[in-house]
């Protein structure tokens, strides 16, 4: 179920940990941060990459292992830009979540008709809207799964 939002978080992982965030901070701050845990969220999401391309479980990243996983992040990474693109054209007010009134001119929710959940449903936080990790959920429960980075084919005969 969780997915996409598992891999983008991966691939995020992967694209934050590359050298370019080599900046230095002014040290012009005189109090240290009291809960910055160091690294810890780091590991464990390395950890989580490295066992979710290790397919055969042996511990190790074949060449073909690490080649396939790369292109897996790659296409999620498109996904979710794709996605983030498509989730900002849906907020026409522009206040960064997919509001009652958008929620019901969603293509995925206009196609289910009478069956469309409520908003409800994917409102985590219960604010009433959704904001874009809950969209993702919407998208995930009623999108036809996408299959080698294609995105879902909603345009069949579009007036
Ligand atoms: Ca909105
Ligand atoms: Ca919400």
């Amino acid at each position: 179920m969780n997915r996409i939002l598992a891999i983008t978080a991966i691939a995020a992982g992967i694209w934050l940990a590359s050298p370019v965030s080599a900046q230095t901070r002014p040290a012009a701050q005189p109090q240290a941060r009291p809960a910055a845990a160091p690294a810890q969220p780091q590991v464990d999401e390395a950890t989580r990459t490295f066992r979710a391309w290790d397919k055969n479980g042996d511990g190790q990243l074949s060449l073909q292992e690490f080649q396939e996983g790369f292109r897996r992040a790659q296409e999620v990474v498109q996904t979710a830009a794709n996605l983030r693109r498509q989730f900002a054209t849906l907020d026409t007010n522009h206040n960064g979540a997919i509001d009652p009134n958008e929620y019901t001119n969603l293509v995925l929710i206009k196609e289910a008709g009478r069956n469309a959940p409520p908003l409800s449903r994917f409102d985590a936080n219960g604010n009433g809207k959704l904001e874009f990790n809950e969209y993702l959920k919407l998208v995930e429960a009623l999108a036809p799964k996408p299959q080698q980075g294609q995105p879902p084919a909603t345009g069949q005969g579009r007036r």
